[in-house]
């Protein structure tokens, strides 16, 4: 039988993992995958987790099983952290998923299932496995602009032109914040001018909000998804714990569907069970466990919040560096957008061919079309960095 099967492509980022792993120089950068890291390169556990991890182990009596939605309390932890207060928790099902990753895979089967007509409007870019999904599951998707190569911001009118054609049976997908892989996102006007259009066509908004705490804040990163979820009747939210918790492996993430009413709550949340059953019977805890301590004790939260912002306003000088640096060695301003983007990411705008020359001459990984990440540097790798950008003539 498995003669069958045909060769699958290979998820380029975590390809480029691998050939980086491999390449034998000292001096190489890994601007590469999604991955946050600290000034030495290393992937830290935030010091929070670890005391929750702690704790966790001397209290833990069981390992029983939770719930099909996974443990309530990480529910409610994760609806106030992203939605505050913008709705009535009574309107909001949740379940536990297996990362972001799995939110995002068991929203799109609840779409098919809610309407096997939806159509998926995703940004021109979005992260790839957006796509790969979508394929996998045979769902159609369109492409709305999103991205000016020029300008490196975001192509407001083009979105909102190519937005204009949806339906009441379309799903638009945007990503919460630190728009993955451009770096490049809406402000709260321009939010607004989405939610009124897709009021007025009837679409259903999801969002995907995998970087909170990594662009502005906490608050301010989750500004457009409260606005979202306040002023449109129904919405999903795929969230992600594996960046902002630092507990990439431990597969932690929510899936939230926020309905009209209290009746239309209780269908949802019979759904999501049913899904998290269909697919794999009860979500990973321990992930869930650790960031539902973490987020109800008073000092757990202060010390991750302190880890956080840290870890926000570092990329955030990083970005101000390359960019004043790029400048200096460049002459010109139109690296500027470096210093505007939010997140981990920027796109940079090279060709395919000056990404390879970046890493074949200089060692700089990045992924094919340009987008690096911003915390695979550090202080001193900023200038070779820049050097290399100004040489390849990007
Ligand atoms: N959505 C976006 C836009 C992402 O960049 C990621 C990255 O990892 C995810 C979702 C899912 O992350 P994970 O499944 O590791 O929680
Ligand atoms: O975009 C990134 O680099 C992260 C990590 O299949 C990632 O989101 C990349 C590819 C993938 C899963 C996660």
């Amino acid at each position: 039988m498995f003669e069958h099967l045909k060769e699958q492509p290979a998820d380029k980022i975590l390809a480029l993992m691998e050939a980086f792993k491999a390449d034998p120089r000292d001096n190489k950068i890994d601007l590469g995958v999604g991955v946050y890291k600290d000034a030495d390169g290393n992937t830290p556990i935030m010091a929070a987790i670890k005391q929750a991890e702690k704790q966790l182990w001397e209290a833990e009596t069981t390992k029983s099983y939770t719930g099909l939605a996974g443990d309530p309390g990480f529910a409610d932890a994760m609806v106030s952290l992203i939605l505050g207060e913008a709705v009535p928790r009574d309107t909001v099902a949740a379940a536990a998923t297996p990362g972001g990753t799995g939110a995002v895979r068991q929203a799109f089967d609840l779409v098919r299932m809610a309407n096997p007509k939806a159509r998926i409007f995703v940004s021109d870019p979005t992260w790839p496995n957006h796509l790969s999904i979508l394929k996998h599951m045979g769902i159609e998707t369109v492409a709305y602009r999103y991205f000016d190569n020029e300008t490196r911001a975001v192509d407001f009118d083009g979105m909102m032109a190519d937005l204009a054609q949806v339906t009441g049976d379309d799903v638009v997908l945007l990503h919460g914040c630190c728009h993955n892989p451009t770096g490049a996102n809406l402000n709260l006007s321009q939010w607004r001018e989405v939610v009124a259009l897709l009021n007025d066509k009837g679409a259903l908004p999801m969002i995907d909000i995998a970087y909170q705490g990594f662009g502005d804040g906490l608050e301010e990163d989750a500004a457009g998804v409260r606005l979202v979820a306040s002023e449109t009747p129904e919405c999903l939210i795929a969230a992600s714990c594996s960046k902002n918790f630092g507990i990439y492996r431990e597969r932690t993430g929510l899936l939230m569907a926020v309905a009209r009413d209290a009746d239309g709550r209780k269908l949802n949340q019979g759904t999501l069970n049913y899904l998290n059953r269909q697919n794999y019977s009860f979500p990973p805890d321990h992930g869930a466990r650790l960031v539902t301590m973490v987020l109800s004790d008073a000092e757990l939260r202060a010390s991750w919040q302190a880890e956080l912002e840290e870890m926000r306003t570092g990329m955030l000088a990083l970005r101000e560096q390359l960019a004043t640096e790029l400048q200096r060695l460049s002459g010109s301003d139109r690296f500027g957008f470096l210093a505007q983007h939010r997140g981990m990411f920027s796109r940079l705008g090279a060709t395919p061919e000056q990404v390879a020359r970046m890493r074949e001459d200089h060692g700089v990984y990045m992924v094919g079309d340009s987008r690096l990440n911003i915390a695979g540097l550090n202080r001193n790798s900023v200038p070779i960095l820049a050097e290399a950008i100004v040489k390849t003539g990007i």
